[in-house]
C-alpha cells in the first residue's frame, strides 16, 4: 500500500512538471499587424494552439482598423478599434480554422481579412 501511494505521487508530480514545461514552452500568442498604407494585413494565415490565446493587434497606421476573430457568422472576439497604435484581446479557441477580418466598413471587402489555424 505504502508503495502504491508513493508510486501514484511521483506520478502526479511528473504529470505537473510535464504540464508547467509544456506550457512554459509555447506561448499561446499571434501577432496581427495592419499595413501602414493598404487596406489588408501583413500577415495572411497566423497560427496558435488551441486554448486560450492572446492577440496582438498593430496598426501602425492613420486609419482606423482592428480585428475580428469568426467561424463561419459567430464572432468568438474582437480588439479595439484603433489609429497608430497598438490592442490585445484574448480569445479561446478550439483546433480548426477561423477568419479574422477587419470590420471598419469596407476594409473586410478591400482584403483585410486573413485565417488563424488553430493546431
Ligand atoms: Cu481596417
Amino acid at each position: 500500500m505504502r508503495r502504491l501511494s508513493f508510486a501514484a505521487a511521483a506520478a502526479g508530480i511528473l504529470a505537473v512538471t510535464a504540464a508547467s514545461a509544456a506550457f512554459a514552452a509555447t506561448p499561446n500568442a499571434v501577432k496581427i499587424v495592419a499595413s501602414p498604407t493598404g487596406l489588408k494585413y501583413t500577415q495572411k494565415v497566423v497560427r496558435a494552439h488551441p486554448g486560450r490565446i492572446k492577440i496582438t493587434f498593430v496598426n501602425p497606421s492613420a486609419l482606423k482598423h482592428d480585428v475580428n476573430v469568426e467561424k463561419g457568422e459567430t464572432e468568438l472576439g474582437k480588439s479595439k478599434t484603433i489609429t497608430k497604435g497598438t490592442t490585445t484581446f484574448y480569445v479561446t479557441l478550439k483546433a480548426g480554422k477561423y477568419n479574422f477580418y477587419c470590420s471598419v466598413p469596407g476594409h473586410e471587402d478591400a482584403g483585410m481579412h486573413g485565417t488563424l489555424v488553430v493546431s
